[in-house]
């Protein structure tokens, strides 16, 4: 097992800052980066935490994202907050829109956050808990590059495409929270396996010639990844293209990765989330709605199921105590972005 390199929370925040405003990023846009890195390596999601900051930072390097663009915020008389990342990071445009996206919410019941323009790069549960924490059930996807094959298929188009989603549990100590790639494996944790040299888990990823590869190199020079569930994950991705692409005119994960050109940037593209104000649903009686949510979480954790991101949740509190333990192949790549 590879040696890791504790740092406090406080550590990995300014450390993701320094790095992020060396490589030219405005201050406020390296601290909305630096509170999304600081949360995937807290709750121990290694592929979306620090290990992202080297992608970012070559993605700098390529002179394509902005490093100081304001996102900007459009309100008018419909139930959608549209925000104009501007082709730069997109967690600073998702912190400018997420107020209003409530505040729409709570006045029509049904509202969506439209994000376009933006790099993308983050886990997108910070997103929907973020929902959550307004008392709002929370939906949110975004595409990527084009690095899946469809089912059946035999070419990449599909991008990792995650869907996340959030059920807010007022007497509960953390909301209801999943969030999956719909690839079979998440292209972090796939370059995470290639930087290490590790085999990949069954059926996650083909080689050039399309047959079924354990060999994260061979699936990323010229190869390509599965979706999760087969045909299954095929729909819900092409849903997520759809819906967070052509239909918010922005790129799919085929265009992005067109536009990228080779330069294996992070992806550009637009995000979609949607919020949904329990109290404006039913027949105006939430207690009831609250109680059957929480017999359905009763009945699947006392037959010794787990929910969704309570690994990341007693991660969370591991680390408020003890901090975080970064491997120490990655913390050498990150100690080389401040040379
Ligand atoms: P995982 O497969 O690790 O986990 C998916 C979800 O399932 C999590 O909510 C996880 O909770 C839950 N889960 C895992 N195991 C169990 C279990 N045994 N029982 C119940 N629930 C379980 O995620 P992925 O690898 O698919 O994705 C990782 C991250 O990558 C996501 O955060 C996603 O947003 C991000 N991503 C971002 C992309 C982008 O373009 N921006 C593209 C693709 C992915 P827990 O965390 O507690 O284990
Ligand atoms: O892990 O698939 C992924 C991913 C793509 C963009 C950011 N993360």
């Amino acid at each position: 097992m590879s040696k890791k390199v504790n740092l406090s929370l406080d550590q990995v925040y300014d450390l993701s800052v320094q790095i992020l405003s060396k490589y030219g990023l405005s201050d406020a846009h390296a601290k909305a980066i630096a509170r999304v890195i600081l949360a995937g390596e807290r709750d121990e999601c290694i592929s979306h935490g620090v290990y992202r900051l080297g992608v970012l930072a070559h993605t700098i390097q390529q002179g394509h994202v902005s490093k100081t663009a304001e996102p900007k915020v459009t309100i008018d008389e419909t139930s959608i907050v549209k925000v104009d990342a501007q082709y730069a990071f997109s967690p600073l445009a998702f912190e400018k829109g997420i107020e209003q996206l409530a505040i729409k919410t709570k006045q029509v019941g049904i509202a969506a956050l439209q994000i376009n323009h933006c790099y993308h790069f983050s886990a997108l549960w910070p997103e929907v808990e973020a929902i959550a924490a307004h008392g709002l059930v929370g939906l949110a996807m975004t595409p990527s590059h084009a690095w899946v094959t469809p089912a059946g298929g035999n070419s990449p188009v599909l991008g990792t495409n995650p869907l996340a989603f959030s059920w807010p549990r007022e007497h509960a100590e953390n909301p209801y929270v999943f969030d999956f790639a719909t690839s079979a494996i998440a292209r972090g944790d796939l370059e995470l396996h290639h930087r290490t040299n590790t085999d990949l888990p069954d059926n996650v990823a083909l080689d050039k010639d399309g047959k079924v590869t354990k060999n994260a190199k061979a699936a990323i020079d010229g190869g390509s990844m599965l979706t999760f569930g087969g045909y299954k994950g095929s729909a819900l991705s092409t849903m997520i293209e759809l819906m967070s692409g052509s239909l918010i005119e922005d790129l799919t994960s085929q265009e992005s990765l067109k536009l990228d050109d080779g330069n294996k940037c992070t992806p550009c593209h637009g995000e979609l989330l949607f919020a949904f104000d329990p109290s404006k649903f039913g027949l105006g009686n939430i207690s009831k709605s609250e109680a059957s949510a929480e017999q359905l979480f009763k009945s699947i954790v006392d037959q010794g199921a787990r929910l969704p991101s309570q690994r990341r949740f007693e991660a969370r509190k591991r680390s408020q105590e003890k901090g975080v333990f970064v491997s120490e192949h990655i913390y050498a790549d990150i100690q080389n972005l401040l040379k």
